[in-house]
Formats: structure tokens, sequence, C-alpha cells
């Protein structure tokens, strides 16, 4: 049975990690595509260097052609301008478009089986653009964002109770901006809510307070690694995001991920990518699991809805003008 392949597209902070896991975990031969001369190649015979130490068996290549992605169950996307402090994601939007063009291109001349899962931001647009040029089925193009977002949420949780990241439950949805809505309700502790836990440490008013506190940590989460940085944004996690999601698929693990996907009336969105919990399988979105969202999620995740839209919206003249 021949290996799975994975390409990345994009070798820089993200893409070194990316490719760095994918061989770890023996997830199949990877190879990196990046427009500098002779990085991807080197990033991938320093990895292929540590082969015979941390004992994994993959081809690893880099290359600056698009020919070499032919044949790859995964695509990853990570091209594309990182921010600097100061900048929103939103800012990286003109740049980062022109970039994702020519991504998308050179994926759908070589690699137009492959389930492709986009990290550059602006998250929702890049996604969004990456599909239209593509024309990859919605099910097979979707974005990594709330794995990451989700993860940010269960971290701090875990901090704040003093309990294992591996019992903490913690999802957000929406899109990848500011406006992200982390579930509150549904945040759990091996099913107990979090808010329960909160409330006997702390009573109901002050508990409100913190949970409040971690809600918005967790919304400026990229920003505040940025600032602490300087130089780009988040890479570590990210990463490990996206592999859990290529993994899923790879595997065939019908994982439940909260992932930027093409909704089609689901959470009452139509025709736009926005973050929601999505089954994960050799097909791709296999399912998206819907659920009733009450009052005040519903206003915050209209409003997540609404900046991506606004954004999505105003690619058409960024990519004219
Ligand atoms: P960086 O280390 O700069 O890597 C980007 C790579 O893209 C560089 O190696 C560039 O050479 C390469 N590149 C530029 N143009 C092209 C092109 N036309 N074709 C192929 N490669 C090209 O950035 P990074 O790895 O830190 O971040 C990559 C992207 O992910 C940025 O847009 C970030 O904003 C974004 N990001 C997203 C998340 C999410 O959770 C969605 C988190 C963190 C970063």
């Amino acid at each position: 049975m021949a290996r799975k392949k994975i390409a990345l597209i994009g070798g820089g902070q993200i893409g070194g990690v990316l490719a760095q896991l994918c061989a770890l975990r023996e997830l199949g031969d990877v190879v990196m595509f990046d427009i500098v001369e002779g990085m991807p190649q080197g990033k991938m015979l320093d990895i292929a260097e540590a082969s015979p130490v941390d004992g994994f068996d993959v081809c690893l290549q880099g290359t600056q052609d698009y020919k070499d992605i032919a044949g790859s169950d995964v695509v990853i996307v990570t091209a594309g301008l990182p921010r600097k402090p100061g900048m929103s994601r939103d800012d990286l939007i003109v740049t980062n478009s022109k970039i994702m063009t020519s991504v998308a291109e050179g994926i759908k001349q070589y690699a137009p089986n492959a389930f492709v899962i986009v990290i550059s931001n602006p998250l929702d647009a890049m996604v969004t653009l990456c599909q239209k040029i593509t024309g990859i089925p919605h099910n097979r193009v979707v974005g990594q964002a709330g794995v990451l977002d989700s993860a940010r949420f269960a971290t701090f949780i875990a901090w704040e109770l003093g309990v294992s990241v591996k019992d903490v439950v913690a999802m957000t949805l929406g899109g990848h901006g500011d406006d992200m809505v982390p579930l509150v309700r549904y945040a759990s502790v091996q099913g107990i809510p979090v808010m329960e836990l909160l409330e006997q440490k702390y009573g109901a008013e002050k508990a409100k307070e913190v949970m409040e506190a971690m809600v918005k940590r967790t919304r400026l989460a990229g920003g505040e690694v940025v600032a602490l940085l300087k130089t780009g944004s988040a890479f570590y996690s990210p990463a490990s995001s996206a592999i859990a999601m290529a993994e899923s698929v790879l595997k065939d693990q019908k994982r439940v991920l909260p992932t930027c996907c093409y909704l089609q009336g689901e959470f009452g969105v139509n025709g736009y990518y926005v973050g929601v919990p999505a089954v994960l399988g050799e097909k791709g979105v296999e399912n998206i699991l819907q659920f009733k969202l009450d009052a005040e999620e519903q206003a915050m995740m209209d409003k997540s809805v609404a900046a991506v839209k606004g954004l999505v919206d105003s690619l058409d003249s960024i990519l004219n003008g």
C-alpha cells in the first residue's frame, strides 16, 4: 500500500513545525513548497537527519516546483505574511490574497484531489479564496482556526481550575477574529460545567468575571503571542492544530473538530466559511454537528459572521483593484 502524501505550501515558522510533526507521527511522506530558494530543501534535510534519532521512516522533500505536490492526499497552506505587533489579521488581506491566488492555482493544477487545510490569515477570507480558485468541492477545502482557538480556551480553563488540559472540553465557533464565539455553556471538565466549578470556587458574581476574562484572553490570544514574539505570530500551536485535522482525515478517525467549513444553512449561515464543529474523515467534512444556540450565543455568532462577511465580500475589489 502506498504511503500517504502531505504537501505543505509555505515553509516558514508554521510550515517547519508541520513538517516535523508529520515526520514524528509518520503521517506520510512530506513535500514542502516555498518560493525561497533552498529554504524548504534545507528544512527537510535538517528534519530527515533527525530521523535516526527519532526513529521515523518518511520521505521528506523541499521544492520550488508545484509538480512535486502531485498525488498529495492532504495539502496544508501556510504561505503568506504573518502579523507583526499592532497589526490585525485583516491587515494581511491584500498581500495574502495575491499569494493565495498563486498557491491555489498550483493546487488546482497538481493536487485537485487533495483535502486542503488553509491556515494563512485572514483565515476565513483565505479559505474562501482558495476554494474558489481551486474549484475543489467545499467539503474538501477547510480552514484551521477553531482547533487552536478552542485549545487556547481549554488551556486557560485548565490553568484556572488546576486540572489537566486532557480533561477540559471547550469549543469556539465563528470566525477567526476578535469576535469569535467561545461557548461558555458547553465548557466542561469531564462533563461538569466549568461555570459550576468556578461558582464553587469564587461565588456566582466573581465566577462570571473570571470566565469573562478567560473569554477575552481567548479572543485576543493570537495578539498576546504576537506582542511577545515581536517578529511574527504563533506557530507551534497552529501547526499542532492543523495536524490534528490532517490526521483525522488521513486515518479516517471521524474526530469532531471545530473547523472553518462552508455553510449552507447550518447555524443560519448560507454561502460563507465559518467555524463550526465538523466530523473529519476520509471524505473530508463528513458532517456538521448542529445544536441550538441560546439568544446570547446567537447574537455573538451573528456579530462574528457579519465580520467574516465584510472581509470576504471585500475580496473581489481587492483582487481586481
Ligand atoms: P512565515 O514564517 O512568514 O511563513 C510564511 C511562508 O510563506 C514563508 O516561508 C514565505 O516564504 C512563504 N511564502 C510567501 N509567498 C509564498 C508563495 N507565493 N508561495 C509559497 N510560499 C510563499 O509565517 P508563519 O508560518 O508564521 O504564518 C503563516 C500564515 O499563517 C500567516 O498568514 C499567519 O498569519 C497565519 N497564521 C494563522 C493562524 C491560524 O490559526 C489561522 C495562526 C498563526 C498564524
